[in-house]
């Protein structure tokens, strides 16, 4: 199946009606099990599924509305070159959705994300995008739908869908229409992650290439379904009790078996930088003399902390320019 085939079975006979513009924000999520490795690479159909934690207020915002003449597209209020990797990816998106060759979108989003942070914005992006669709045209579609839509722009951006922690069913279907996300019921007010930064330059190889290229030439992939699926579901164990050390030692765990797959593969795939191994030692370092901080990394240099808000002082001082998130400090959100 094509995104095309999978764009008309989510919109069944759903008429696309354009509004003047539509709206919407959506969260980053950081994944504590992660998703590595598809089974269908035009569909971004996982071999495993994830789980995740929502940024709550740090992701994107798209605005999208009809334009005259050919797509424009602007980043945090710039102009978005035509010719870039970015414009190339949301205009091949934006053609799954086109009510005639001829119709132009004009898509302004903007992150709240700290840029400086190193997160990937791809997972919020298009979440709030296929979230801006649904509102300019009209389709009144569920979150799951909307996961599915999300879906087929970044793997990832299927859990932007829901704040707090958000679990991806990797679903067995060809279709893929049994692979979207759901929200857990659990809260967890005490969490914080910490964004340390490590580099701020764009990392040597994507994750989409770097997962393509794990899947196929790792010795050590064969593995790695059964691993994740053991941590999510000890993740869900320590999410019902509120067990961090469970949560903490999971998720760290999961990271690194990840990283380990990455490295076996060929050409190997070493996203750590120096200064990410020295911060993995002090961590551990800090563990062993008492502070019960953890850490989780994606494909990249960058490394975000684990931890609870009894400790974030004296994590705080621990780390220069670390940027602390409480996905769950929204009073009056409900997930
Ligand atoms: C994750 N990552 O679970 C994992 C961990 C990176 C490492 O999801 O090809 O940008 O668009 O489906 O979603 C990044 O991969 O890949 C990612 P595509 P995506 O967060």
């Amino acid at each position: 199946l094509t995104k095309s085939d999978v764009v008309k079975i989510v919109l069944e006979n759903r008429q696309s009606e354009p509004s003047e513009f539509g709206e919407a924000f959506a969260p980053a999520n950081i994944a504590l099990a992660k998703y590595w490795g598809k089974r269908d690479e035009e569909l971004n159909l996982p071999r495993t599924s994830s789980l995740s934690v929502s940024l709550g207020e740090y992701g994107s915002y798209t605005k999208i509305s009809q334009n005259g003449n050919g797509d424009s597209y602007t980043l945090n209020g710039q102009a978005v070159a035509t010719d870039s990797t970015f414009a190339r990816r949301l205009g091949l998106y934006l053609d799954l959705f086109r009510p005639a060759k001829d119709f132009f979108f004009r898509v302004e989003t903007v992150n709240s994300i700290p840029t400086a942070a190193g997160l990937a914005s791809s997972a919020s992006g298009f979440a709030a995008l296929a979230f801006a669709l649904n509102d300019f045209f009209q389709w009144h579609l569920d979150k799951t739908a909307i996961s599915i839509l999300a879906r087929l722009g970044s793997g990832s951006a299927c859990r932007s869908v829901y704040n707090g922690f958000v679990e991806w069913q990797a679903g067995i279907e060809e279709s893929g229409m049994d692979s979207f996300a759901l929200p857990l019921p659990h809260t967890w007010p005490d969490l914080c992650l910490g964004l340390i930064e490590i580099s701020s330059e764009e990392k040597p190889v994507s994750s989409r290439a770097g997962m393509k290229r794990t899947v196929e030439t790792s010795v050590l992939y064969k593995s790695w379904p059964e691993k994740t699926e053991k941590d999510l579901e000890r993740l869900k164990t320590a999410i019902e009790k509120k067990d961090f050390e469970l949560l903490g030692q999971t998720a760290e765990s999961n990271a690194l078996a990840m990283h380990a797959t990455m490295i076996a593969a060929w050409p190997p795939l070493l996203y750590w930088l120096p200064k990410s191994l020295e911060t993995i030692h002090k961590i551990h370092r800090l563990r062993d003399d008492g502070l019960p901080v953890y850490f989780t990394m994606d494909a990249g240099a960058n490394i975000k902390l684990l931890f609870e808000v009894k400790d974030m002082d004296d994590v705080r001082c621990q780390f220069e320019n670390i940027k602390i998130i409480r996905p769950f400090d929204r009073p009056g959100e409900k997930v």
